[in-house]
This record gives C-alpha cells, structure tokens and sequence, in this order.
C-alpha cells in the first residue's frame, strides 16, 4: 500500500495498485472500506515545477466545468487531504493528489471505432467551449514554452551537439527527417505572435486516454489529466488528438509497416470537433486544423527524438529504444500527412 493513500479524506484504504499509462506522473487506483474507487497521484515535479500553482489551475478549472456540467460525471472531483488542502505534502516535500475516481468509466488508449474519436472530438470540444469564458490570463504556465516548436527545435539541437549518449549516429535518417522541417516548425508560432490567431484556455495533452467514457453508453463523458491546461492555440488541441488517434498504431509500434494516418479517423474527429467548438473558431483557425495536426506529430516527434539522444530523462520507457520507436511512428505519420495534404483541409 502506497502510504500517502491514508492521508486524504476517504474511509480506510484497502487496496492501491499503479494504474493506468501515463508517461509523466505516477498514477494509483485505491479502493477504500466503504468500497468506493479514487485516483492517487504523485505529481511529477521534474516536469511540473511549480505543484502548488498546478493544483490552483486545476482546482479553477474543474470549479468553472462543474458550473456548465450536465452530470457529474462530467468533471472530475478533487478530495481533500486530512488537513483540508487540496493535495498532499508528503515527508520527502513529493506532491500527492487525489480524485474521486468516475464511476463506470472506460478509457481507452487507441480508437477501436470511428465513433470513440468522434466522441473524444466532441469532448475536447466542449472543454475548449466551456472554458471560453474563462480568464486565461489567470491561469499560471505550468510549464512554460510547452508548445512551442521552435524551442523545442532548440532542445533538438542540444541534444543532437552533446550526443551525451552515443546515439546520434545511430538516427541520422530521424535527425534529418526532423530538421527539414524546422522553418515549418514556426509557422503557427508566428501567426499566433502577430495576433493572427488568438490564445485560448487549451488542454494542451489531448490523448485519447485523456477522455472517459462512459462504459455503457461509450458516450464520453470527461476530460482529464488537467495539468497542462493553460493559454495555449485551439489548433494545437486539435492536432494533439489526431497525432494520437488517427493511426492504424499505438504510439510506441515497433514495426512501421503497420504504422499508417487513417484519413477515416481524421475526418471523424474533425466532424465532431467542428460540431462541438467549429462556431468558436476563427475562419484562420478552421484553415490550419491540418497545421496543428502535422506540428503536433512533429513537436511529438522530435520532443521522443530528443529524450531518445539525451537518455530518456523525461518520458518513462519500459524497454531500450521506446522513444526512438515513438519518434519513428511520429515522423512516420508526418510522412503519411503529407502526401494527401490537400484532403487534409476543414470543409
Ligand atoms: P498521466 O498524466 O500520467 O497521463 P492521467 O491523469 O491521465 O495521468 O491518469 C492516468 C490514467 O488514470 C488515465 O488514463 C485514466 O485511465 C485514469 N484516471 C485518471 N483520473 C481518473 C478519474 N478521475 N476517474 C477514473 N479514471 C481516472
Ligand atoms: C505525455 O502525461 P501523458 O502521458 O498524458 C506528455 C504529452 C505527450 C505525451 C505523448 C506533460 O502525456 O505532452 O504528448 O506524453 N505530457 C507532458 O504520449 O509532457
Ligand atoms: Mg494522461
């Protein structure tokens, strides 16, 4: 039993198991004496530096979805420690937060029918609608410069110069693939710098298994994994769950030829996101749809690309060369994009 399972508001814990595959925080599911279900988790702080101002961002955000919300199922509910803060400090200063776990809820972690995408698409859409009205300004950069592709180009580079594991060489075709595309890596950087189009509260980490569904229905029903949420670009939203979802792979396949966009999913997602949100997006928004998917995929690529060079330090891999197998699908899925380019635009 992880230990800090004791120190929240709940009746007695009987039963706390790592659960879930997140790449970034640790994640436990608990089960307590009165036999109700929580979600345990130990914030990353090498990511995340700043927990305190993290948990504020969630605690807002989650208060303003439960004002619009149809159900309660619909947002998640943060349960307080035995001193009343919203998480908990452990010994070793590590951060520690519980949610009540949805009842009923499946997630899934690739899409096994056109309609779950679409589903998401209609969830991350209402999310981007319901926070609307929200005052991005107050929200905090939990980390900063998260999405933003010319720097992590940067990264690229450093990486690339120290080569600090030897490995460099063994990925030149990756290096290359990523490094022509670097002047295209600032497109939506500068057209969001010029005010052509507007910041946003995003979610920023829109992952299919960041979305529950209800398992009856398969309706989605919740957005989670809040932490990166803070100003960021729509177009990025979008393209983050299509990086992830319109595949014929999981993210870490090993064997490319499996590897293929699926124009089927793309457009599923599309239908639902522009049902959910299309109104509230400029017409300039609606136009690089197609750019934030294929700069998701590369800024994924090359973050995988360069944790890879530098030793896996930030993604947690469970075998040798797994963020070298991320990036290739990543890039694998850019080369895809671009042959049908033109299919690719909103209707
Ligand atoms: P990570 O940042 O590591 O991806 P998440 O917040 O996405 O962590 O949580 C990991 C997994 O835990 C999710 O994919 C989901 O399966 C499950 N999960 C998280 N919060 C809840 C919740 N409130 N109710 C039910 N399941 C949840
Ligand atoms: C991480 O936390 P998780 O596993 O949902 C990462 C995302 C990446 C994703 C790739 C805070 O998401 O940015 O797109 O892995 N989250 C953070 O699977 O870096
Ligand atoms: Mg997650």
């Amino acid at each position: 039993m992880v230990e800090q399972a004791y120190r929240f508001q709940t009746a007695t814990p009987v039963y706390c198991e790592r659960y879930g595959n997140g790449h970034i925080n640790e994640t436990y599911l608990v089960l307590d004496a009165a036999a109700r279900l929580y979600i345990l988790q130990r914030i990353n702080q090498r990511v995340f530096r700043d927990p305190e101002r993290l948990m504020q961002n969630i605690s807002a955000v989650l208060a303003h979805i439960k004002q619009s919300a149809a159900s309660h199922r619909e947002y998640m509910t943060l349960i307080p420690d035995k001193d009343n803060y919203m998480w908990h400090v452990d010994d070793e200063g590590e951060y520690w937060r519980m949610y009540e776990f949805i009842s009923d809820s499946i997630c899934m972690d690739w899409v096994e029918i056109p309609d779950d995408f679409r589903e998401s698409a209609l969830a991350f859409g209402r999310f981007q609608r319901r926070l609307a009205d929200f005052n991005a300004t107050s929200l905090h950069e939990t980390i900063p410069r998260f999405h933003d592709t010319p720097n992590r180009y940067t990264v690229l580079h450093q990486a690339i110069d120290a080569d600090a594991f030897g490995r460099a060489r063994n990925v030149s075709a990756e290096i290359d693939f990523a490094l022509e595309r670097e002047e295209y890596g600032s497109l939506l950087k500068k057209l969001h710098s010029s005010g052509e189009i507007p910041t946003r509260v995003t979610h920023n980490d829109t992952k299919l298994n960041n979305v529950l569904f209800d398992r009856t229905t398969r309706k989605a029903m919740c957005v989670i994994d809040l932490d990166t949420v803070m100003p960021g670009l729509a177009v990025h939203d979008f393209g983050d769950s299509i990086r992830f979802g319109a595949t014929t792979a999981v993210e870490d396949e090993r064997d490319l030829s499996k590897v293929s966009f699926s124009l089927e999913l793309y457009h599923a997602y599309m239908d639902g996101y522009l049902y959910a949100c299309g109104d509230a997006l400029t017409p300039l928004e609606r136009e690089l749809l197609r750019d934030g998917a294929k700069m998701m995929t590369l800024e994924c690529g090359i973050r995988f690309l360069s944790d890879y060079l530098s030793g896996d330090t930030y993604f947690r891999v469970s075998r040798e060369g797994q963020n070298l197998d991320r990036a290739r699908t990543q890039f694998k899925l850019i080369a895809d994009m671009e042959k049908i380019w033109d299919e690719l635009l909103a209707d």
